[in-house]
């Protein structure tokens, strides 16, 4: 009797302390809840071509590309996957692997060829209506990105994203939007990952635009684009949503940044200060209180004093603007592909950058697992990580995962690391909502095919379709992944392998 109390006491004791750890290193058998949307995804730029044909303005991923060593081999979007043309084979893909949504974005210059409401491309609107027709047609539901990169150039010719005049532009083409497609999209995601626009593209200068200028731009772009998210999500509130009853989100990249040594207090200081900078830099103004996270505010604001400056790097809103901000998601969107190590750096105020203002050595274990990408490592632990984090950090508001990936190198079609990958990071998020009762409610895998990457060129491939990209009519072929994640989905997650029904 005593043994037995003493037994029970034991397990209870390690069951309150291991919670959050339960199945930490077992593979989790069951299913996502009933109604989990599953997508997968793609963007304009990456994936149309037809860069100037029917009407379509030049965009700023157009002229970067043009500039001699900007991308790997030289390589453009000028054709890339064709999608312009067969978007129709892409939608039979799409049916093949089950899916319930498809991600794209729709090019802002191929619809408003100067950004601005002077001249309306009708071609262009036909080609997003007969790709939302022909998903309809195929029981697909359309999950849109407005902005995945692709601004006018002739907006950037008039300062881009650090001219505050954008968020009326902006506004006036997510208006277009709502109007021509959102009897049909119900699904709208304003921007893909503003962090890289502001940090990529105009602070260190590896994206288009390719400014370079790490103190002051970045905060100036992301400022820019919260107002044109909020005036966006507001337009909707007030002129569609009681009409087409849909939700309008924002997808930010997050990764997990773990402290390098989970037993010290200064690294996990370091860890949640990047994640501020990170991921609080537009959710917290979004979905908090309309203002940056205070640990932004204060080590931005103390390293412009140190540099002798008078007002911060990083801007102020209005209390009206804080008032408009805050509370514009219906939902989050996350892009989670890797996770880093984090511990406290003092970095040099000269010169200031979003990076140094931090003061946080980011790095990864030379242990995990590598891809195609540098930047990439395989770490499906911070899946679930990350994933609580958001239920902590946002109230637990719907989250939707819009990527996740992994890249190689040769495109294979036996890419049994990706299946793995796959496998890993999906039990993962299983975890997050079964065991850990995270609100996350749909998948989404990059890419449907191999594509543009960015920089990169063609040499690193997301794709769960092969693109063979010599051939004129960019035959796609499905890997042994897309043939998993088809079993995944049909499942709704993962049968235990002596279920009568699983068919692998
Ligand atoms: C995403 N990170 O960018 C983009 O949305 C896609 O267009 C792109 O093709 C895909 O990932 C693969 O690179 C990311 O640092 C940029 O973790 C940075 C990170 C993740 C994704």
């Amino acid at each position: 009797m005593s043994t037995c109390v003493c037994l029970v006491s034991l397990l209870l004791l390690l069951s309150g302390h291991e919670a959050s750890r339960r199945y930490e290193d077992d593979f989790y058998y069951g299913t996502f809840p009933d109604g989990f949307l599953w997508s997968t995804a793609t963007a304009a730029y990456q994936v149309e071509g037809a860069w100037n044909e029917d009407g379509k303005g030049p965009s700023i991923w157009d002229v970067y590309v043009r500039e001699p060593g900007k991308i790997v081999g030289g390589a453009t979007g000028d054709v890339s996957c064709d999608s312009y043309h067969n978007y129709r084979e892409d939608v039979q893909l799409l049916k093949t692997l089950g899916v319930s949504h498809y991600r794209f974005s729709i090019s802002w210059p191929r619809v408003m060829p100067y950004g601005n409401g002077t001249v309306i491309n009708q071609s262009g609107l036909d080609y997003y209506n007969r790709l939302i027709n022909e998903l309809l047609a195929n029981g697909i539901q359309p999950m849109v990105t407005m902005y995945h990169w692709d601004l006018p150039e002739a907006i950037e010719e008039d300062g881009g994203w650090l001219n505050g005049d954008i968020v009326d532009l902006f506004t006036g083409y997510a208006k277009l939007c709502f109007k021509t497609f959102g009897d049909r999209v119900k699904f709208w995601i304003t921007f893909n990952e503003p962090l890289v626009v502001a940090v990529g593209g105009y602070g260190d200068g590896g994206k288009a635009p390719g400014l370079h200028q790490p103190g002051t731009y970045p905060y100036i772009v992301a400022h820019n684009i919260i107002k044109s998210h909020a005036s966006t999500y507001r337009l909707y509130d007030e002129e569609f949503r009681a009409l087409q009853k849909g939700q309008v989100g924002i997808t930010l990249s997050m990764v997990y940044n773990q402290p390098k040594d989970p037993n010290s207090a200064a690294d996990r200081d370091a860890a949640e200060r990047a994640s501020q900078f990170e991921h609080g830099w537009f959710a917290h103004p979004i979905t908090v209180n309309g203002e940056y996270p205070d640990v932004m505010r204060s080590q931005v604001d103390m390293k412009s004093k140190e540099e002798g400056l008078t007002t911060s790097r990083l801007p102020h809103f209005t209390d009206d603007e804080k008032r408009r901000i805050n509370g514009t998601a219906d939902f989050l969107g996350l892009n989670y592909y890797t996770s880093n190590l984090a511990s406290p750096q003092a970095s040099p105020f000269n010169p200031p950058s979003y990076h140094s203002d931090q003061d946080v050595l980011l790095e990864q274990d030379p242990k995990w697992p590598k891809s195609g990408s540098s930047w990439l490592r395989y770490t499906p632990k911070g899946a679930r990580a990350v994933l609580n984090w958001l239920k902590v950090t946002y109230k637990n508001m719907p989250i939707y995962v819009t990527e996740n990936g992994v890249s190689d190198n040769n495109g294979s079609l036996h890419d049994f690391y990706r299946v793995n990958y796959y496998r890993d990071y999906l039990d993962e998020m299983l975890k997050a909502v079964r065991l850990d009762g995270c609100n996350l409610r749909g998948y989404t895998s990059w890419s449907l095919m191999d594509n543009f990457e960015w920089a990169r060129g063609y040499s690193e491939k997301f794709g769960l379709h092969y693109v063979n990209f010599s051939d004129p009519a960019r035959p796609r072929i499905p890997k042994d992944s897309a043939k998993f994640i088809a079993q995944v989905i049909a499942d709704n997650g993962f049968k235990p392998p002596n279920s009568e029904e699983h068919s692998l």
